[in-house]
């Protein structure tokens, strides 16, 4: 961890109901997996939400309506920027892993599709952000490696009990265009530095260095409110409208 804290923003991406029975303590709540991100502009183009199977993770009271499925180290430090029902302190009504959220339908802010499904990252860390990750695999080499991994290898989403109608339908949206990348850049950079799979660390690191940059200063949104216009021009504009919308919250570690 940096000494600058990061700030983030948490995507509520709500669980379509009816819950799965495991949840039924949850009933009558708004339960959202909440995921971290640093490009809340791209959210246009999820594809699904990623967990890592062997993870912990809670469901936590934010307040009388909502629950955030999430780690308990998120939970604490929500619980000390005012997002839990009790001051200072996670309620946790629900304890899951990794696996009792995997193939969960979700509805996402600004997703062009209008369901999405959780789906095994193995990369994910527990000790980053909130465990939950939304799925970008067009600007994010990380989920294009991801995703392509489980669309290519079906013994991989057998072994995660993956159903085929969750992954396979999914494709790359595009929504940014960086002039030296195209229309899907994380697509572009994996071809070129020929990352095998989402485990390839040092070339998903630099793919991540080259694209993350690149969409930041010489981007063009391709899609939405702000279509045509620039990324770092949009980007505050389209975090505020979420956050302001009740869609989003801030947090930061
Ligand atoms: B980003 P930083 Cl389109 N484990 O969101 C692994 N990765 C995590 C995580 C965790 N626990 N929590 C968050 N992240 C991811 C979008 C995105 C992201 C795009 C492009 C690049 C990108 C869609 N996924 O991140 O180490 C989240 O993915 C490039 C680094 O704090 C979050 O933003 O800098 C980013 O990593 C935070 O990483």
């Amino acid at each position: 961890e940096g000494v600058q804290p990061q700030e983030y923003v948490l995507i509520k991406m709500e669980v379509v109901p009816p819950l799965p029975s495991k949840f039924s303590v949850l009933e009558g709540r708004r339960v959202f997996l909440a995921a971290a991100t640093l490009r809340p502009e791209t959210m246009y183009g999820q594809t699904n939400s990623w967990v890592l199977p062997d993870g912990k993770y809670g469901a936590y009271e934010i307040n009388d309506t909502d629950v955030f499925i999430i780690t308990q180290r998120a939970a604490l430090n929500l619980a000390y920027q005012k997002l839990s029902r009790v001051p200072e302190k996670q309620t946790c009504l629900l304890e899951l892993t990794g696996h009792d959220l995997i193939g969960l339908p979700l509805r996402s802010p600004l997703s062009f599709n209008e369901i999405i499904y959780s789906l095994p990252m193995l990369t994910i860390l527990t000790d980053k952000g909130t465990g939950i990750v939304t799925s970008v695999p067009s600007d994010s080499p990380d989920d294009f490696m991801a995703l392509q991994d489980l669309k290519s290898k079906p013994a991989l989403r057998a072994k995660f009990g993956v159903n085929d109608e969750w992954v396979l339908p999914f494709d790359v949206v595009p929504i940014i265009n960086i002039p030296e990348f195209g229309d899907k850049s994380a697509e572009k950079v994996c071809g070129d530095l020929k990352i095998k799979s989402q485990n390839d660390k040092e070339k998903l690191a630099e793919a991540k260095r080259l694209t993350y940059l690149k969409g930041f200063t010489d981007g063009t949104m391709l899609v939405g409110e702000f279509s045509g216009k620039k990324v770092q021009d949009v980007k505050p504009l389209i975090k505020n409208a979420l956050l302001e919308s009740g869609q989003a919250v801030k947090y930061s570690e």
